[in-house]
């Protein structure tokens, strides 16, 4: 293949019967929809012909923020084919998250939900883009209604292996969200990989039901399905008893922690139930080893538990298979992160970046070809984020055993990671600072039954001032996205420091790790 387009990969393993059913989409209160692979090429003709007509510079980008359904899926590879750059936003981010990545993308097109257009429109105007589209989850919005014009045959853009494909937004421990530019070469690449580790082969039926405005749904569950030719049973919303009763019809299923504690809760997840089901995949934060116990006592499966990151696409997996790099070690070790996935390389060093020996705690860096570009228009801040031999700091802490596993046991980024998504305390904090009556405050997470972790907000008054922690969570609903909103807060009169004046999180974490205890 002369250009690299994901989207040309990716139509190359579609089946040769098109005709035959690509997604199923399936459960909440609207009717089971059926869409062939035929549909996906036309559709996705039609969306990036819409595109194309719209005479935007190369590298335009295509910020998104709408609700899960197939047509947003096709927008998706719609800006692959066309050779633009898919800029996904989750929906739960409020106005002034959503002005920010717009000011700081400055998108050639924005498509929102019809029911958002008023505000996000006005945002996204002010930044210059020119043109703003509506989709929702039940195919309605300008759109569609646009792309039903164009014709239904497109050839894919030209693309090199380093052209952008996708810019997604990570928050970072100081300052704003960064975001993480990937090429068509780095997710390909990927997706090739993971393929191949994990076994992907005919007849195989992927269940997905996660977001797909980050890595995890959108990279390495669809492109896992899309580059096998494998059909896909389509959740706009994740439902426990809905995966449950899907499973005697699908092989594969990915998931975060929390899904895989919430499916536990069901009792109709039996041994019988899974029987037909090939894989199960955990990641995006980690996977205790009761749950991963619990599992594989209801269920006969052993859940196969992967590390990324979204600047990286995946890094490790423990074993689908024998892996003859290892000894043809094939166990999936509970509480580790497995191997590094063929063509990475991973290394764990000190402070001074000399590696450690075998076993040791350590900073994981990484390099690969699925290691990102940089970020968008941060060079200083890409560079730090480099050694000099070109390995990538993670900001993750671990260690490699003597077998060769990788176990993540803490992180050097301040940073939660709730129900699988990554919360920044600093940018919490920064909003509860601005709060009248607050002197200053400390964001940690704790341990939760549910999310796995949450933030806990603890507040110093300014003097004389008594802020009330019940109104300090009720400002920040409106500013940040819902799942950022800490699950407690309470004014404390001082916060445990260190010789240096610093705020000792470690301190507060143990203080308050019983609050949601089962
Ligand atoms: C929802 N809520 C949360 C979270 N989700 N609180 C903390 N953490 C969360 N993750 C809160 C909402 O604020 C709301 O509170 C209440 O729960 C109900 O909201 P709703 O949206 O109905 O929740 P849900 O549908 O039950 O969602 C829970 C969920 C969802 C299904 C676990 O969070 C989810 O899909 N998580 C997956 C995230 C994911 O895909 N991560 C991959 C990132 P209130 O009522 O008070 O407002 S990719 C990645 O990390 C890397 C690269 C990797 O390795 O994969
Ligand atoms: P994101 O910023 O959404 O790309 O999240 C990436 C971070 O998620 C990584 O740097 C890790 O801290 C975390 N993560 C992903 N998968 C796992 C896992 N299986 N176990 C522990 N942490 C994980």
């Amino acid at each position: 293949m002369s250009s690299h387009n994901l989207y040309s990969a990716l139509r190359a393993s579609f089946p040769a019967d098109v005709d035959t059913v690509a997604l199923e989409a399936v459960g909440g209160d609207g009717p089971t929809l059926r869409y062939t692979w035929r549909d996906l090429d036309e559709a996705t003709a039609m969306m990036a012909n819409l595109l194309a007509s719209l005479d935007l510079p190369p590298g335009s980008r295509i910020a998104v923020q709408v609700e899960k359904s197939v047509e947003a899926l096709m927008l998706y590879l719609a800006t692959l084919r066309a050779g633009f750059v898919f800029l996904p936003l989750n929906t739960a981010y409020r106005s002034a998250e959503i002005e920010y990545f717009i000011g700081n993308a400055e998108p050639a097109v924005v498509v929102c939900s019809p029911a958002n257009f008023g505000w996000v429109s006005k945002i996204a105007f002010n930044a210059g883009t020119r043109h703003v589209f509506t989709l929702d989850d039940t195919r309605q919005g300008s759109l569609l209604q646009r792309a039903a014009h164009h014709s239904r045959e497109h050839r894919p853009a030209e693309c090199g292996a380093d052209d952008l494909a996708v810019i997604i937004y990570t928050s970072g421990t100081t300052g704003r969200s960064k975001g993480a530019m990937l090429s068509h070469g780095n997710i390909l690449s990927n997706a090739q990989v993971l393929r191949d580790y994990w076994g992907w082969k005919q007849g195989d039926v992927l269940i997905h039901a996660l977001p797909i405005f980050h890595v995890h749904g959108l990279f390495v569950a669809i492109h896992g399905a899309l580059i096998n030719g494998s059909p896909m049973l389509w959740l706009n919303k994740f439902d426990p008893a809905a995966v449950v009763r899907l499973l005697p019809r699908a092989t594969v299923f990915m998931g975060v922690p929390t899904l895989y504690v919430r499916m536990l809760a069901e009792p109709g997840l039996t041994r019988e139930q899974a029987a037909h089901m090939r894989l199960f995949i955990s990641g995006s934060a980690p996977l205790l080893i009761e749950t991963f116990n619990a599992w594989q006592e209801r269920t006969g499966h052993t859940i196969l538990e992967r590390y990324g990151m979204s600047e990286t696409v995946m890094l490790t997996s423990n074993p689908y298979a024998a892996d003859a790099r290892h000894g043809g070690q094939s166990e999936r070790r509970g509480g580790t992160v497995g191997f590094p996935l063929p063509g990475v390389s991973l290394k764990v060093v000190d402070d001074q970046g000399q590696p450690v020996p075998t076993g040791d705690i350590g900073s994981i860096l990484v390099k690969g070809p699925n290691v990102f570009k940089g970020y968008w228009r941060m060079p200083e801040k890409t560079a730090e984020e480099f050694t000099a031999d070109g390995y990538f700091r993670t900001g993750d802490v671990g260690r490699v055993d003597a077998r060769g596993y990788v176990t993540i046991v803490g992180r050097s980024k301040d940073l939660i990671i709730s129900g699988g998504y990554n919360v920044y305390p600093a940018e919490i904090e920064g909003v509860i600072n601005e709060m009248a009556g607050v002197a200053e405050s400390a964001v940690v997470g704790i341990p939760h039954p549910d999310f796995g972790e949450v933030g806990v907000a603890l507040v110093i008054a300014k003097p004389g001032a008594a802020p009330d922690p019940a109104a300090i969570l009720t400002t920040l609903k409106t500013k940040l996205a819902n799942f950022k909103i800490p699950k407690h807060c309470a004014v404390v009169p001082e916060l445990p420091r260190n010789t240096m004046g610093k705020v000792q999180k470690n301190l507060l974490r143990d203080a308050w790790s019983h609050l949601f205890k089962a």
